[in-house]
């Protein structure tokens, strides 16, 4: 309550001296990435008059949190842009009025009669307007969330340097549940994290909230990313306490006027751990006693508890299966307990059994497809982009679209655990893209993975994306500027699943670095080709998994032997003196036959595969000719170098951008290149320098061959290397 108050009492105090007509003095700061795509500076001085014609007067009411929240970002907003707030009033004074809210929020909203109920809840419009003959624009919805988001979207407008005039627009998210996972440990460490440590500061909360958590809030709202998961999937039984779940709390109270809704991974066997039972087998009525209180606990303190993430019996976790149950009887029994507050679980389908499997990538499919059907309406499945693991570049995975009747949700990672860490520039939006739109053949040519994630292609009522969050307690958030531009870009996909990743990456450009066109264009070139870049300079052809045991960080090829085939590269590559490759053909573990028939008839043919897939699906002779014309391995080597020369080359365009972008930013942005070029050399060096020992052919003309032995590279280790799982 106490925190309420404070916050009532901090907004009042705003709105009194925007009403006063204070003039808005930005506070002079260092450009360190902390205001994220937020930044607010002034526009293009020629822009500035029309804008500000466009944004004189603000009508925004302020009666609940969220319409605060949004009133609030207008003002900061335009002050920032334009140099003056607008000024607050009641009603439409004159031309150029901004007027936000809901028909009930709102009189003049409701008098304009704008057709938002088709919008939904979270939808909005932007559109231009006429009241009693004053121009204004309308931002208007259902809902104050809706509105929230329409506020942020009429900020972008101005920060991408659109026209305000004749403004006509629709937004409603296609999927719902749009989440943030956090790998996040109860004591600060992230796993698969680059940025630092936890932002959730568990230790002093609740009793501190830092600012930054309102400005996490605000970041996400900007996107429409409606949900967040605090702790990592290997979680501990421990966030389930009453210790924990006031913590918990304390966050959602701050999210909450941003839409925000805060989950939790749950400890499968949490009612051992922490509820003293003998057993956490999901048909025994104790647990399911338990994980109902349980669940009663958490909503008297979260009221809008959204639910349950859930990684079982998967890489050591504990599940139902150690009880006999399947995944449907677990899952089940957590959604049973959430259903009367209208929680939902997240059920990972990121699972491979500890018997050593045929092929990894058949396990999630072969587990999952037969339980089709049998989950309750609030389950969702939460899938990876692909079969295996993140990687660079994967084929889709084959559960999309092989589950009509369960709702699937995309899992995406944002964190670079396997495309560089922090410091390698890699764009991921093109990546996300290639998944959504990648043809199922589900029900006939069309049937996108987009669509499976949208509900549209099999009905589903429950629509969601997760991204596994890229954000610690670092000052630009992300460990790097440019990484910011993953965490943008998917939240705007999960908004809408069928953006463009280059129209993405240029609105991110102009808010977080520049509007000029000299400035926007190359850099958007470099983050457009900065995904296949990492692939040709790490894992080429459709190899995979080849990262460094453990933390993943670097080239390890050679990694052999240890407690699973399955975690060495040597069981990916297969490399042998005839060839390379993972048949996964007929002829080998057959994973092609997971897909439909369309699809699996492409991917295992070799005169059809996209040749990005090559080395996923076949085991090619080290002189197989290529579509290029060139034998397999020339191939492996001209992408190898490939990479790398992109690499520098983007090192080229931004050293020819100082000077257009803020130092501080620009000279980290340029370090991080050299480090990224270093290191792509180095995968170069050290995959060529291995592969050769197999292939026994000579580099190709003009290849420099690796700068040292494969001793060399098999002799490095890295004892620290960040973000390692526990
Ligand atoms: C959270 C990979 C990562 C693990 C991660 C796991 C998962 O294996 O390396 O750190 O664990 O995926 O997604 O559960």
């Amino acid at each position: 309550m106490f925190r309420r108050i404070v916050a009532a009492a901090g907004a009042a105090a705003v709105a009194a001296c925007w009403l006063a007509g204070m003039a808005y003095a930005p506070q002079a700061h260092a450009e360190d990435g902390y205001d994220l795509w937020l930044r607010y500076r002034p526009v293009q001085a020629e822009r500035t008059g029309d804008y500000r014609a466009q944004a004189a007067q603000l009508v925004a009411a302020a009666a609940t949190p969220t319409q605060a929240a949004a009133r609030d970002e207008l003002l900061r907003g335009l002050a920032g842009l334009l140099g003056t707030a607008p000024r607050l009033s009641e009603t439409v004074t004159r031309d150029g009025a901004v007027i936000v809210g809901t028909p009930s929020s709102s009189p003049l909203i409701a008098k304009l009669r704008l057709h938002t109920l088709a919008l939904g809840r979270e939808g909005y419009l932007i559109r231009s307007v006429s009241v009693e003959g004053r121009q204004a624009t309308a931002i208007a919805a259902n809902d104050d969330i809706g509105a929230l988001y329409g506020a942020f979207h009429f900020l972008r407008l101005l920060q991408t340097g659109q026209p305000l005039q004749n403004l006509d627009i629709r937004e409603s998210p296609r999927v719902k549940l749009r989440v943030l996972n956090h790998w996040d440990d109860l004591d600060g460490h992230v796993e698969r994290g680059y940025a630092g440590a936890s932002i959730w500061d568990w230790h002093k909360l609740p009793d501190w909230l830092d600012p930054r958590y309102a400005d996490y809030a605000r970041a996400n709202a900007s996107l429409g990313i409606n949900g967040t998961v605090l702790n990592n999937v290997n979680s501990k039984a421990l966030s389930l306490t009453p210790m924990y779940l006031e913590k918990a709390a304390a966050l959602a109270e701050v999210f909450r006027p941003y839409g925000i809704r805060v989950f939790l991974s749950a400890r499968f066997s949490a009612p051992i751990e922490i509820g003293g039972l003998e057993t956490a087998d999901p048909l025994d009525p104790e647990v399911k006693r338990w994980w109902r209180a349980k669940a009663g606990e958490i909503y008297r303190l979260i009221p809008d508890f959204g639910g349950f993430l859930v990684k079982a019996n998967s890489e050591g976790q504990p599940g139902p299966q150690d009880y006999g149950r399947s995944h449907a009887d677990g899952a089940n029994m957590l959604a049973d307990a959430l259903a009367p507050h209208g929680g939902t679980v997240m059920w990972r389908a990121f699972v491979y059994s500890h018997e050593e499997p045929d092929d990894r990538a058949k396990q999630a499919y072969s587990e999952f497809v037969p339980l089709d059907g049998k989950f309750r309406d609030n389950v969702m499945v939460q899938v990876k982009n692909g079969a295996i693991d993140f990687q660079p570049r994967e084929p889709f995975h084959p559960l999309f679209g092989a589950m009509p009747k369960t709702p699937l949700m995309m899992e995406f990672q944002i964190t670079k655990e396997y495309l560089g860490f922090a410091t390698h520039l890699v764009y991921l939006a093109p990546m996300y893209q290639e998944t959504l739109e990648a043809d199922t053949h589900r029900r006939g040519p069309g049937s996108t993975v987009a669509r499976v994630i949208d509900g549209s292609l099999h009905g589903y009522a429950l629509t969601g994306m997760a991204g596994v969050a890229n954000i610690g307690a670092d000052r630009n958030w992300s460990g790097s500027h440019f990484d910011q531009a993953n965490w943008y870009a998917y939240g705007r996909q999960a908004w809408n699943p069928s953006l463009e990743a280059r129209d993405i990456a240029e609105e991110w450009v102009r808010m977080t670095f520049s509007n000029e066109a000299d400035v926007v264009a190359p850099v958007v070139g470099m983050m457009m080709g900065s995904r296949e870049a990492a692939v040709d300079y790490m894992t080429p052809l459709g190899l995979h998994h080849l990262m460094g045991r453990g933390h993943h960080y670097g080239p390890a090829p050679w990694i052999e032997g240890g407690p699973r085939a399955d975690w060495t590269s040597v069981y990916y590559h297969r490399a042998t003196g005839e060839g390379i490759g993972f048949d996964r053909t007929a002829s080998g573990s057959n994973a092609v036959a997971q897909y439909a028939p369309p699809v699996a008839r492409r991917f295992g043919d070799l005169e059809q595969v996209p040749e990005q897939f090559l080395l996923w699906f076949h085991h090619v002779p080290w002189d197989y000719r290529t579509r290029s014309g060139r034998p397999l391995w020339d191939e492996l080597v001209h992408r190898y170098t490939r990479g790398v020369d992109y690499v520098r080359q983007m090192r080229e365009t931004w050293r020819g951008l100082d000077g257009r972008i803020d130092a501080q930013r620009h000279a980290q942005v340029a370090a991080f290149l050299a480090i990224q070029e270093k290191e792509a050399q180095w995968w170069r060096d050290a995959s060529i320098a291995y592969f050769q020992t197999f292939s026994g052919r000579p580099l190709p003309a003009g290849e420099a061959p690796p700068a040292h032995s494969l001793d060399y590279y098999r002799s490095l280790e890295f004892p620290y290397a960040p973000g390692d799982g526990r």
